[in-house]
């Protein structure tokens, strides 16, 4: 495999962000969106998919979290599928039953070039902290869109919103390093009797 790796900036006039990436890192995370909550989620997000990230985003937090996280997600997914390429050689599928104290989430991907997010989680309230839960799945639907991936992230129980977010992040790190090792099988085939995997 070539290096897959990738920058990429992205400024609206709500937000100003740029996402450099290395999907064969370490877990390295450099975050400083202005959202410490979130911060703490991407760095979960880096450390336990191995994929090294330094994010920085200004966005107008005077009005709310919204734009900063969602344009945000968009970054990483467009850096994400720009650092992978045509995706040949990736393992493609993983799914997995991440737990946390009393809380337990499962996630399922298909590295498919099809952008779809399915998503069955319930945060029973509406913030945690400052932040507000809503966001957790507006990051999902902006990455799973733009990095072209399907995803699949449904809790099956829990009682703390941090913890039902923070198993959300890690399901996602964790299902994203499998499906993009390489599969020493094949490892030079795009894995897809359509021979594409492209979005
Ligand atoms: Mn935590």
């Amino acid at each position: 495999m070539s290096a897959r790796k990738a920058e990429v900036s992205r400024a609206t006039k709500e937000t100003e962000i740029s996402v450099s990436l290395d999907v064969d890192g370490t877990g390295r995370a450099d975050m400083a969106t202005g959202v410490g909550f979130f911060d703490h989620m991407l760095d979960q997000l880096s450390r336990h998919s191995l994929i090294d990230m330094r994010v920085t985003a200004k966005g107008d937090l005077h009005i709310d979290d919204h734009h900063t996280v969602e344009d945000t997600g968009i970054a990483i997914g467009q850096a994400l599928s720009k650092a992978l390429g045509e995706r040949r050689g990736i393992t493609r599928y993983a799914s997995l039953d991440l737990a946390m104290d009393e809380t337990l989430t499962r996630a399922a991907i298909d590295v498919s070039g099809r952008p779809f997010l399915v998503w069955d989680v319930k945060f029973s309230a509406p913030k945690i902290g400052t932040f507000d839960t809503e966001l957790v799945r507006e990051f999902f639907q902006a990455l799973a869109q733009h990095a072209g991936i399907t995803l699949h992230v449904t809790n099956l129980y829990g009682a703390n919103n941090h913890h039902i977010a923070e198993t959300c992040f890690k399901a996602v790190a964790r299902v994203l390093r499998t499906a993009l090792e390489s599969d020493p099988r094949q490892p030079d085939v795009v894995p897809s009797t359509k021979g594409s995997l492209k979005g």
